[in-house]
């Protein structure tokens, strides 16, 4: 089925496609990689409450705290300079199930959702349970889960003397003082793991209690917010702090 536009909607799935077109034009996005999700339930209107569900994908484990929730997925193997083009050509909007035990592909095709669903849904867990603990809506926390690789922050992932959240956090607040007013948390470290593995999954989601961002040994950052223009403004901030550490490092060696 393909999914109704209303204002809201449109603006939404204009963000992702915009975000996807900067992180290609900015060198992030080589190949297929990073991905993207975005609770879209606010947005969704009544009109596409009805749409008929072309696909069911089983989750491994129940997330009940999302029953009925949308989300914009980017597919498996997705080029973010092809979603810039047509995020629904690429995406998927899915429909967490109401036992929260499958999701349901809804619009526009049948495609399969990134392999990093499963750690996503987790997250946006997470943000449920934080926003379910405070009383408000499921989706009025954090909304958006975005993975990306940003080639400076990757390069420092690599120096011994910055492998702690305490050490990249530092050097990114000396070297470019706008961090810190950006990101106040702080930038955690998650020590290497394989790619779409569990285990990184499982790193990831004990940080994010206390961090919207993080850096994956590397490989990446994965940044979470409520509006993904705002966490790409963040992680374009990081990495250019990270690049400012590189040149600086360079002209003193
Ligand atoms: O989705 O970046 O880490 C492609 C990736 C996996
Ligand atoms: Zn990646």
């Amino acid at each position: 089925m393909i999914l109704r536009y209303n204002g809201q909607l449109q603006m939404q799935i204009n963000d992702i496609a915009q975000v996807a077109d900067y992180m290609w034009q900015k060198g992030w996005a080589e190949r297929n990689a990073g991905n993207i999700t975005v609770n879209i339930t606010e947005f969704i209107g009544d009109e596409n409450r009805s749409l008929s569900v072309i696909n069911r994908i089983p989750l491994f484990y129940a997330v009940p705290e999302l029953a009925d929730q949308y989300y914009y997925v980017t597919s498996a193997g997705s080029r973010m300079r092809d979603i810039a083009r047509n995020p629904m050509d690429q995406g998927i909007v899915t429909r967490v199930s109401a036992e929260g035990k499958s999701i349901e592909i809804l619009a526009d095709k049948n495609l399969p959702p990134t392999i990093e669903l499963p750690s996503h849904l987790l997250m946006h867990q997470m943000f449920a349970r934080e926003a379910i603990r405070e009383g408000k809506p499921v989706s009025s926390r954090r909304r958006v889960v975005l993975h990306t690789h940003p080639t400076e922050l990757i390069a420092l992932s690599h120096f011994k003397e910055l492998q702690s959240t305490k050490a990249i956090t530092e050097a990114l607040y000396r070297m470019h003082p706008e961090v810190k007013m950006c990101l106040p948390g702080g930038l955690a470290w998650v020590p290497y793991e394989m790619p779409g593995s569990v285990e990184l999954a499982k790193a990831s989601i004990k940080d994010l209690k206390d961090f919207r961002f993080m850096l994956w040994e590397r490989h990446g950052v994965l940044g979470t917010g409520t509006s993904i223009l705002e966490v790409f403004d963040v992680v374009d901030t990081l990495n250019k702090a990270a690049k400012i550490y590189l040149y600086v490092h360079l002209l003193h060696n």
